[in-house]
């Protein structure tokens, strides 16, 4: 196939189809629209053709950014997100977004031209030579290639399945090019493709495991939900809402399940966090793993005395992996099943008699909040020249307020850290962050994906390292014309701009960058809304312009460059801080 003639394979040769239309047509039948691509041999024509049958085709700078769009748009939608690229060194791009996508269990699909089998396999140099299929299987929960076109919609199909059922998370599907160009009877190809049935099937959980949750959350004096990106993920925002506020305990939510309820709710203790964890004698998880994160559910963190040692807390955890029980530290009453279904299950044994817990409790966290929150309040208040993290994201958090709609992707270390604790999120979803591994490059790709399959605003608040690792996208922004807004905040480094070369030769030390870097002059290369802010005023005018206009913007927000800390709230993981 040179060029795309949609129509010839179905038209002119009206009994054939091909390798190409098959692939399509098995995404299109179970109801994928849109893939995240970026074409080259062998998979140039394959994007063609999808836009010309009528998927959505975004395409992208660099894989990696497509990548981790189609991650986040399986987050969002419970379908796998598709990214599409070209093999080898595409392949390799995209890869680190698979590993990325299987690591926070979101579902997605890697989809991948490759090189033909029989020179491969004997390693005789072909174009692009790599053995994909070996190097996706470890970072990734399934991987597949697909030979023969006949077997075009079994492998769709597997992928999907592999992808959205039980803990959700990446698939690698490998197409050597050969298959593409491959021609088989239309009819017979038609019959070969499966719409899959029912792909993430409802779990539901035991009885027993509910009713062992339920008694063990019954006698607890410090009860304490934990949620996590597994339950926004689910979807069972009015169950998760119910449970919360029938039994009257309070939650914490980890950082991508802020908004499951609105973070200004009364039961949430984000504000007494490091209150609630040590002191909790029973805590419920629900999609949440006690990894780093959670300091692995032991030690200070949790109020005990050594680094490795047990707090003394009860756990309940819910989550549709039965393995993740047990992980860190024993789990009590492991409820295994699909969210939606244990926390009705849940809310079914929780009665008008459920005793609310001990007022003492309460009394405590709310005592804790109120301290953080007037100590917020007083860091917000001040307006020092030039701006900090927490004079910007002031700024922010009203606009998130006054439009709880929009998107909020947000990377970096201060400016990731920072913006976590001080712009409260009102809707599920809404935060999209660097996720389990911590890591930088999600922005551009998160935000494309959050605006064109939602047509939402987005406001993708960036360090400025952080922006470095997708920012040549905003031309993929301009090009598409989407509502996303970029503001970089710029403290001219990585975590501050202030630090020396120690060798005193006349290279800068490597976390500092040019110094007043002009990031909005970037999209104006492109066509988009340039706007430069070293004031609050200015950062809100910038923004709520954007907002009103809907054009692609990136605002260059200067920060002061001393405002931020080492690695921002993770200081602690650094090797020399860890070691003292
Ligand atoms: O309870 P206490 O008193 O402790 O207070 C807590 C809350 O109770 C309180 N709080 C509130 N107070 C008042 N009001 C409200 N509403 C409120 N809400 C909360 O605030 C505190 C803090 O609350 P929090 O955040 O909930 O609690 P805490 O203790 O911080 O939680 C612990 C964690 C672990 C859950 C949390 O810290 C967390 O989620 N951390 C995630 C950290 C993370 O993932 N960081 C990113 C990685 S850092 C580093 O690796 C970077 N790199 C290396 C690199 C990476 N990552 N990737 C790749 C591909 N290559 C390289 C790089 C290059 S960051 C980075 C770039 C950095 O430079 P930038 O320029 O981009 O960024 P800047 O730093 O801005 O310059
Ligand atoms: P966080 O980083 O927010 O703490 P994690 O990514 O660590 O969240 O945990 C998410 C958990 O949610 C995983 O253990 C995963 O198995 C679980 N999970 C994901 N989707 C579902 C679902 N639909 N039902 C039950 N558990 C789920
Ligand atoms: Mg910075």
């Amino acid at each position: 196939m040179g060029t795309v003639e949609p129509q010839a394979v179905a038209g002119a040769q009206a009994q054939l189809t091909d390798g190409f239309n098959l692939v399509v047509d098995a995404f299109k039948l179970n109801g994928i629209d849109t893939i995240f691509a970026l074409p080259g041999i062998p998979i140039t024509d394959l994007c063609r053709l999808a836009q010309a049958k009528g998927m959505r085709v975004i395409s992208f700078r660099h894989e990696q950014n497509a990548g981790y769009a189609a991650s986040i748009a399986g987050f969002l939608t419970q379908k796998p997100g598709i990214c599409l690229t070209v093999s080898a060194p595409g392949f390799l791009n995209g890869l680190t977004a698979l590993a990325h996508a299987t690591t926070n269990c979101f579902p997605m699909i890697l989809v991948s031209g490759s090189s033909e089998r029989e020179i491969v396999d004997l390693q005789q140099g072909d174009y692009e030579e790599m053995d994909q299929l070996a190097i996706a299987k470890p970072l990734c929960k399934a991987a597949y290639r697909v030979l023969h076109a006949e077997d075009i919609g079994v492998g769709v199909a597997r992928a999907i399945r592999a992808a959205v059922s039980g803990r959700p998370g990446g698939v690698y599907l490998d197409l050597p090019g050969k298959l593409l160009a491959q021609t088989m009877d239309a009819e017979a190809g038609r019959r070969s493709l499966i719409k899959v049935v029912d792909p993430a099937p409802r779990q539901i959980p035991a009885p027993e495991a509910v009713q062992r949750a339920l008694d063990l959350l019954r006698g607890a004096k410090k009860p304490l939900v934990i949620l996590g990106k597994g339950a926004a993920y689910a979807q069972a925002d009015a169950e998760i809402r119910a449970f919360i506020e029938r039994t009257g305990i309070p939650y914490l939510p980890m950082s991508m399940a802020k908004g499951l309820l609105p973070d200004t709710h009364e039961q949430s203790a984000a504000a007494a966090r490091s209150f609630v964890l040590p002191e909790a004698d029973v805590v419920m998880l629900v999609g949440a793993r006690l990894n780093w994160l959670l300091a692995h559910g032991k030690g200070k963190t949790w109020g005990a005395k050594g680094p490795k040692e047990w707090g003394g807390q009860k756990f309940v955890q819910v989550d549709i992996w039965p393995q993740e029980a047990d992980s860190n530290v024993r789990i009590d009453a492991p409820v295994v099943g699909d969210i939606g279904s244990c926390m009705q299950a849940l809310l079914a044994g929780v009665g008008a008699n459920w005793p609310k817990p001990p007022a003492e409790w309460l009394a405590a966290i709310a005592e804790r909040k109120a301290k953080n929150i007037a100590k917020m309040a007083e860091l917000l208040a001040k307006n020092p020249v030039p701006m900090n993290f927490h004079s910007a994201l002031a700024v922010v958090r009203d606009i998130v307020r006054a439009n709880p709609d929009l998107y909020l992707v947000n990377e970096g270390a201060n400016a990731l850290d920072f913006a976590r604790s001080i712009v409260d999120m009102y809707k599920p979803r809404k935060r999209l962050d660097v996720g389990t591994w911590g890591v930088m490059g999600i922005g551009m790709g998160y935000a494309i994906a959050a605006a064109a399959l939602t047509g939402q605003q987005v406001i993708a608040v960036e360090g400025d390292s952080a922006f470095g690792f997708s920012g040549m996208e905003i031309e993929t922004i301009c090009r598409y014309n989407l509502p996303v807004c970029v503001v970089v905040l710029n403290n001219n480094g990585v975590y501050r701009g202030t630090d020396v070369n120690l060798g005193g030769g006349t290279d800068p030390a490597p976390t500092v960058f040019v110094k007043g870097a002009r990031y909005d002059r970037l999209i104006e290369a492109f066509g988009g809304v340039g706007a430069h802010a070293t004031t609050p005023a200015e950062l809100r005018a910038a923004i709520e312009q954007a907002l009103a206009s809907r054009r692609p913007t990136l605002v260059n927000a200067v920060i002061d460059e001393t405002a931020g800390t080492e690695s921002g709230r993770i200081t602690n993981l650094n090797p020399k801080s860890a070691k003292k």
